[in-house]
């Protein structure tokens, strides 16, 4: 193994959340580099579900150390209910490590996100409402509140005073909203404080040295490829870095300490939130892929947009990624379908392109050239190994590895820890 990236090929949602608790026996730690909690990851084992925000998914393997990242926006009041959430069903949290880099989600932002969204009208991104884009400005911006500020509370106090003199401008005068007090502020976060302080590590230091002690680390990306800050359809995007680079600078390792960049992908497509979905279908299809796959947000509820798998998205994901694997999930939701088309490239205004297009004009008027490949009708999920897979369905994994540029080498047949094929 020992350095893993687990990332999201697509606009999110694709099982993230399974593949990386599956590698969990084997591992020591799980960091989470990006994002906070606009994340919904689902874990199904056995009986229980589990649904993570904030926290990474190794925290239900017994053994492995999960990690906050530097990358990861914290909101405090989230992070405290999840953990106790997962302790009330006997999940043990006490080997949380939470970065002392990483920044705060203050109450304010939370608001501001909300907002922010109204006021942008038809131009809203669609946001989780979670506060995430206003803190990541604020950390850009270089008045963001971060975990190590909570330890000196005339820093923080500081640095809390220089934040709302920018944001109480925009609050009171633009949003008409009332000021924020820096003491209500101070209050709320110091009153998390001494919780927090033994879960604060250098984590750069702390994966460095596992790594260096020939451990097992994973690196798992909250959102997607198509979600990235840089690489995505912005400004429809997150505001963190989802790619496989965003695993470095939100954790503090180097790139050459990555061994395997694996792309968690659909077998068909979901996105949340607004933004241009080449292959989106609003016909009984889309309905059939929602109703049968469970496309519904874990962390807000909204219905998840679906369509055909795009092996466009695929390309470009291998290519920003680095990927060495793909993990190819919920083959499953399709069984039933007489025919499963596949997008293999875009027209757009009678020019094809098989390669993402350069500009966003193009992508939001790409039309997908379809290829019809045979469907299957036989019920895969107890299927564990691939030959046992229907013909016609081994085939659409064949075409899908070989339109996609990415070895498969596992394959997801059920929500289930259980329910997956790997291919070696
Ligand atoms: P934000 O809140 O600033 O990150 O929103 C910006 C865009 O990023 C999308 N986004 C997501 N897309 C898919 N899944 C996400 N997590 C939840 C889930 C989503 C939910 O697992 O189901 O419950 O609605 C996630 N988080 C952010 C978001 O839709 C915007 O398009
Ligand atoms: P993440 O954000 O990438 O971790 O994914 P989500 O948890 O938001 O959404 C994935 C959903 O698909 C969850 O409900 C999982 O339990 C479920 N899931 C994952 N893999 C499979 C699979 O192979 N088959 C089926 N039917 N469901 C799966
Ligand atoms: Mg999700």
């Amino acid at each position: 193994m020992p350095a893993v990236v687990v990332i999201g090929a697509q606009w999110g949602d694709e099982g993230k959340g399974k593949a990386t608790d599956q590698l969990g026996s084997r591992v020591d730690y799980v960091v989470k580099f990006n994002g906070g909690n606009n994340a919904g990851h689902t874990v199904v084992v056995g009986d229980e579900k589990y649904a993570l925000h904030l926290l990474p998914s190794g925290i239900l393997s017994p053994g492995c150390t999960p990690v906050i990242g530097n990358g990861v926006v914290v909101d405090l009041e989230v992070l405290f209910q999840e953990v106790d959430d997962l302790e009330a069903r006997g999940v043990d949290t006490s080997k949380l490590l939470v970065s002392a880099n990483a920044h705060l989600i203050p109450p304010y932002n939370r608001t501001l996100d909300k907002v922010t969204e109204r006021f942008l009208g038809k131009r809203q991104i669609g946001t989780t409402g979670r506060g995430i884009g206003p803190t990541y400005a604020d950390k850009m911006s270089r008045v963001g509140i971060r975990v190590q500020d909570l330890f000196d509370e005339s820093i923080l106090r500081q640095k809390i005073e220089g934040a709302l003199s920018l944001k109480n401008q925009l609050l009171v005068k633009v949003y008409n909203r009332r000021a924020v007090e820096v003491d209500e502020v101070a209050d709320h976060l110091l009153g998390f404080a001494e919780r927090v302080r033994p879960m604060v590590a250098d984590s750069s230091l702390v994966l460095n040295e596992a790594l260096d002690a020939g451990k097992n680390v994973v690196f798992e990306a909250g959102q997607a490829t198509m979600l990235d800050v840089d690489h995505g359809t912005y400004p429809f995007v997150t505001s963190s870095s989802a790619t496989a680079a965003g695993a470095c600078t939100g954790s503090g390792i180097g790139p050459t300490r990555i061994d395997r960049v694996v792309g968690v992908i659909k077998a068909y497509t979901t996105r949340v939130g607004e933004g241009p979905f080449p292959t989106e279908l609003h016909d009984d299809k889309g309905e059939f892929l929602r109703k049968t796959g469970g496309e519904f947000g874990v962390t807000t509820g909204r219905a998840r947009r679906t369509g055909w798998y795009d092996a466009v998205v695929a390309r470009y994901s291998s290519r920003i990624n680095g990927l060495t694997d793909l993990v190819l999930t919920k083959l499953d939701v399709l069984t039933g379908l007489e025919t499963v088309p596949v997008c293999v490239g875009y027209d757009v205004g009678g020019v094809r392109y098989d390669e993402m297009p350069p500009d966003q004009s193009a992508f939001h008027h790409a039309t997908p050239i379809y290829e019809e490949l045979p469907g299957w009708w036989e019920d895969i999920s107890g299927v564990r190994r691939f030959e046992d897979l229907p013909p016609t369905c081994q085939d659409y994994v064949l075409a899908l590895e070989e339109m996609s540029g990415t070895r498969i080498s596992a394959i997801g047949v059920g929500p289930d820890r259980e329910a997956t094929i790997s291919r070696h």
